[in-house]
């Protein structure tokens, strides 16, 4: 049992028992922080498979990278890109998420055999996207996201980050389900670094439970993000590059994991697959700690 009732699950997409780890492949040549390591089918298709054996639930495929400054991809290599490698990994029996804000790339993928849409905008960006995967009963991630992102940071200014962030995210749950998609297959995003600095994030991470209170699944994408560079800058004030943050994703994979997000979205998967699990066990220590607490105490003395 969970100590988490917030954790919850998807209709449409197994049950994991404990967080859930989303492992990231971007087929791009300019992602943030792995642009261009996975931009040919065969690569990609083959990184999906090497990050479900290390530990990965489900795969999260994108063709269009979303870092600040990112000029958009049009349509057709969008399809070009994704829809290759969704049908390549869904055919391997992989639970696949399709990262785009098109719904026509929603749509075929969906058709190709993903079973998830992660659109960074909520449906935003695409006017079609909500009626697209009400109508293939698809399940949803709707993220905080205030905007397209070239040309700077836009519109992070905030009083109260995580109060603007939980009644933006409920606004849009509340369209999302107007437009037809089912209340059990929505997730929710804070949208880390989308229009937030680094305390912003922080903030955010620290008031999960603020988000768990919309009352659907969590997902969680911190990996490699701008505010671990922050986090991690040495004296002169140098962030390391994005591919030296995993120890630091892996440790905000447990925090989450131990605060009850259902999922979280990394470029690394095996020290976050063992940080979930790591939270997992002591969750359960937790869930049975009285009864077991004196018996197990008395068995560590006599073990000394
Ligand atoms: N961040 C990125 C891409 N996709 N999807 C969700 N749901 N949440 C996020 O925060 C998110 C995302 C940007 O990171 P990347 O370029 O490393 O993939």
């Amino acid at each position: 049992m969970s100590i988490h009732s917030g954790r919850g699950s998807v209709t449409g997409l197994p049950e994991w028992d404990r967080c859930a780890v989303m492992g990231v492949v971007n087929v791009t040549p300019d992602s943030f922080s792995d642009g261009g390591r996975w931009f040919d089918t065969t690569a990609a298709v083959k990184h999906g498979l090497d990050l479900v054996a290390e530990g990965a639930d489900l795969v999260d495929v994108g063709g269009e990278s979303t870092r600040p400054g990112a000029t958009r991809v049009d349509e057709a290599e969008e399809l070009r890109r994704v829809i290759p490698v969704v049908r390549g990994l869904a055919s391997e029996g992989v639970v696949v998420s399709v990262d785009t804000m098109r719904a026509s790339v929603a749509e075929r993928s969906l058709a190709a055999g993903a079973a998830l849409v992660n659109d960074v905008s909520g449906g935003l960006a695409d006017a079609r996207m909500v009626p697209a995967v009400a109508d293939a009963g698809a399940p949803f991630v709707v993220m905080h996201w205030r905007g397209f992102l070239e040309g700077g940071n836009v519109a992070g200014v905030y009083d109260d980050v995580v109060r603007e962030v939980v009644d933006e995210l409920h606004a849009r749950v509340e369209a999302v389900l107007a437009g037809g998609i089912a209340p059990d297959r929505i997730v929710v995003d804070p949208g880390l670094g989308f229009s937030k600095n680094a305390e912003h994030d922080l903030s955010l991470l620290a008031h999960l439970d603020r988000l768990l209170g919309l009352g659907h699944p969590v997902l969680v994408a911190a990996s490699r993000k701008r505010f671990l560079g922050r986090v991690l800058a040495g004296p002169d004030g140098a962030p390391p590059p994005a591919r030296e943050r995993d120890a630091a994703t892996a440790a905000v994979s447990a925090l989450a994991a131990h605060a009850g997000a259902w999922a979280v979205r990394v470029h690394e998967v095996r020290a976050t697959a063992d940080a979930v699990r790591v939270a997992h066990a002591v969750e359960e220590a937790r869930a049975t700690g009285h009864a077991l607490g004196a018996a197990s105490a008395r068995g560590a003395e006599g073990a000394r």
